[in-house]
């Protein structure tokens, strides 16, 4: 064996090379693996006992993509065009070994070969967009050269991975080997090599262009059919236009468009934002004193405490990856209808195509129901999921406490109370912990998981993993009204509200909200949620805009009437009355109503929202302020390419915002937008949340 950099080596017989990449963990392609690449194919190619090549990586995975730290620094030769070029122009067989997934500049890589063979658990993706950019190794080119142009239109613009079979059943690799991968790639290269066939330069082929090229139509219907799930993001759109290029030009005119578009990208906001969230979403898997190796509690039956839309939602998640549940309530006509919802919303998602009737039924059986408490004790985790009622939580808690086996962890699902005083009813503090879905429970990505002062640390370590295992991404915070999430959302919902009073209209105000990205506005989310919570019908008595909604029976999308009219397919339009309402408050509180410009109305929306961040960082709520990020766009649709709101913070700097927050508070005197100690801090040094 030859060492060739230290993360590849070469080892020769039989006539065949093997280049084995090991560049732990993914196999990125550092600057040592492209040498490494490019130095062992020069030294195959000069040595005439060679008759082929086999490139394989070492370790769980082929090359996951370019080495992502490595962008925004200076270039590092050899350059990853010339080792592909080195690669593809080679006049010896070279064959790709594929486990793992190939992605990104892996795949880029492994097109760069003559011949693909692959294990069978083998994955492919080109999911460059992910991260706000293209695959700019010439994949745009190839990979519709051999999937066709519509399959790599679906690929590309998602980053979707497909599998072996399919990979095999679209020619992106000739072989699925059954035995050892290595072994099998050498036999298929000696095969290659005993046949004298030509070399496979995809680079050559266009085949699998000609449906596309027949139809003229195809790239115009495919930009409708993604362009609400795509909205505001640049990098789908450029995708796009590369494989248009692949279709309609010669191929090096369209790899002159792929490093255009490929630069244009790389230089610009939204890839920097989506590079960063990346590894912002990886770094709050990190938890500082909670090493690694923490022992974990096993979970292998959950109870759920009640069956409303939250408790629903929380056990599909258990069941779709194979976790019973057993799902508590005080009533069987609630359990029954939660049950019911629970299958409902599983035979929708069949009817999409997205799971199999037989999917229904395993999940659905892996959920049951009990109106008794004491079904509890045989379970690891319980959430309770209850509405929000500190007395309420802290009588289940107590009860869970006398019936739940001992080291079982007790979660609650509460989005803004104390878990230290529900935790203290137990006996049991150091299992109590919070786990923070979001509505939809099923579908949201994100998982807030809440340390109170006494949870220990094996329990945050099982929480973490848990969240992994149901496919959520966790972030852990403290204790504080609202954690993370609705601390934040309180002050841009409080500062909506000033907003109305003092001119705006609730549909200006969530037009702007919604034009910056994000899902919807302030007024949409209050009539979503419903208007009615927390509020109390005895108590109610007209003192503010929401209570005069809910007196009228507008009490959001429910009602078919809140801050919007709504009809019945529930798209909303504004509404008159609510306008007059508006317009009464305003005067009743001596109000001169005036034109607020859509810029204040951003920034008098957002500037509080990252303010707020910042005093979460300063008592220690959050551990990063890459942490509230992940909070902000799993929890609450941040638009991605914006990083978040503390990543944005920094990328309109912190100078900026601190003027701004001060300009605001002279103007309306309101204490909410004097800028946080940390910000001030961070802005006089020129610095950023990131430098923290
Ligand atoms: C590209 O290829 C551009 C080219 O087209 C053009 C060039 C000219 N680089 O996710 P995990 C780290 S763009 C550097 O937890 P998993 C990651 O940060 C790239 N580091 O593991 C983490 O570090 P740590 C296109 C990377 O098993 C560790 O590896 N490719 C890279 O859940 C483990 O990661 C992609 O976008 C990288 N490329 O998932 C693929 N990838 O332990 C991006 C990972 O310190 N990667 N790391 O936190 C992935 O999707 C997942 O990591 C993968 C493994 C599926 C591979």
């Amino acid at each position: 064996m030859t060492a060739l950099t230290d993360m590849a080596d070469l080892t020769l017989e039989d006539g065949i090379a093997v280049i084995t990449i090991d560049n732990p963990p993914v196999n990125a392609l550092s600057q040592g693996v492209r040498q490494g690449i490019k130095d062992g194919v020069e030294k195959c190619l000069a040595d005439n006992a060679v008759k082929a090549i086999v490139l394989i990586c070492a370790g769980r995975t082929f090359i996951a993509g370019a080495d992502i730290t490595e962008f925004g620094g200076a270039p590092k030769e050899p350059g990853l065009h010339e080792t592909l070029d080195r690669m593809e122009n080679a006049d010896k067989p070279i064959v790709a070994a594929i486990h793992g997934t190939a992605l990104g500049g892996g795949l880029e890589t492994a097109l760069c070969c003559h011949f693909r063979v692959c294990d069978s658990g083998a994955r492919f993706g080109l999911p460059e967009v992910n991260l706000g950019l293209l695959p700019g190794a010439g994949g745009t080119q190839r990979l519709p050269r051999v999937v066709g142009a519509e399959k790599a239109l679906q690929m590309m613009t998602s980053g979707v991975q497909i599998g072996a079979e399919e990979a095999l059943a679209t020619g992106l690799v000739e072989q699925i080997v059954d035995t050892d991968l290595r072994s099998g790639a050498v036999a298929f290269a000696h095969e290659v090599v005993a046949s004298g066939q030509p070399l496979q330069r995809i680079r050559d082929r266009d085949d699998k262009l000609q449906s596309a090229r027949g139809n003229p139509g195809l790239f115009d219907e495919f930009r409708k059919s993604i362009a609400r799930k795509t909205r505001g993001f640049l990098a789908p759109e450029y995708n796009i236009r590369c494989i248009e290029a692949a279709v309609n030009l010669p191929f090096d005119e369209g790899i002159a468009v792929e490093q255009k578009l490929f630069m244009e990208l790389m230089s610009g906001p939204q890839s920097r934002a989506q590079q960063y969230f990346f590894f912002a979403e990886r770094q709050a898997a990190k938890i500082p004193d909670v090493p690694r190796d923490t022992p974990e509690r096993p979970i292998n039956k959950v109870g759920v405490i009640g069956a409303g839309t939250m408790g629903g939602g929380i056990s599909m998640n258990m069941a779709n990856v194979g976790i019973p549940v057993i799902i508590i309530e005080t009533q069987q006509e609630a359990l029954d209808r939660g049950l019911g919802i629970i299958r409902k919303n599983y035979e929708n998602t069949a009817k999409k195509g997205r799971i199999s009737a037989d999917d229904v039924e395993t999940r659905c059986g892996l959920i049951t129901g009990s109106l008794d408490m004491q079904d509890l004790a045989d379970c690891d985790l319980v959430i309770e999921a209850v509405y929000e009622s500190l007395d309420l939580k802290k009588e289940i808690f107590t009860k869970l406490d006398g019936i739940v086996k001992a080291g079982a962890i007790l979660a609650s699902n509460t989005s803004a109370l104390d878990i230290n005083q529900i935790a203290a009813v137990t006996a049991r503090p150091e299992s109590v912990i919070g786990l923070h879905f979001f509505s939809p429970a099923n579908v949201m990505k994100l998982l807030e998981i809440v340390r109170g002062d006494h949870t220990a640390k094996d329990v945050i370590k099982t929480s973490m993993s848990f969240a992994k295992r149901i496919n959520k991404v966790a972030a852990l915070v403290g204790v504080c009204p609202g954690f993370v999430g609705n601390r934040i959302l309180f002050q841009r919902q409080a500062q909506a509200q000033q907003l109305i009073m003092e001119g705006a209209l609730p549909h200006q105000v969530d037009k702007v909200l919604v034009d910056f990205g994000l899902p919807m506005g302030a007024f949409q989310m209050s009539d979503l949620a419903g208007l009615d919570i927390g509020w109390n019908k005895q108590a109610s008595n007209g003192a503010t805009i929401r209570d005069m909604l809910c007196e009228a029976d507008r009490r959001g999308q429910k009602t078919g009437a809140g801050y919007y009219d709504y009809d019945e397919n529930r798209t909303p339009s504004p509404s008159a009355l609510v306008e007059k309402i508006i317009l009464e408050f305003s005067a009743k509180d001596g109000i001169d109503r005036r034109v607020v410009s859509d810029q204040e109305i951003l920034e008098r929306c957002i500037y509080p929202m990252i303010n707020e961040g910042a005093k979460i960082l300063e008592e220690g709520i959050a551990i990063r302020a890459s942490d509230i990020d992940v909070v902000w766009v799993y929890g609450y649709g941040w638009p991605l390419y914006r990083g978040g709101p503390m990543h944005y913070a920094d990328s309109i700097g912190l100078d900026q915002i601190v003027a701004t927050l001060r300009k605001y508070a002279e103007a309306t005197g309101d204490a909410t937008f004097e800028p946080a100690p940390l910000m001030v801090k961070l802005a006089e040094a020129g610095q950023g949340f990131s430098s923290l």
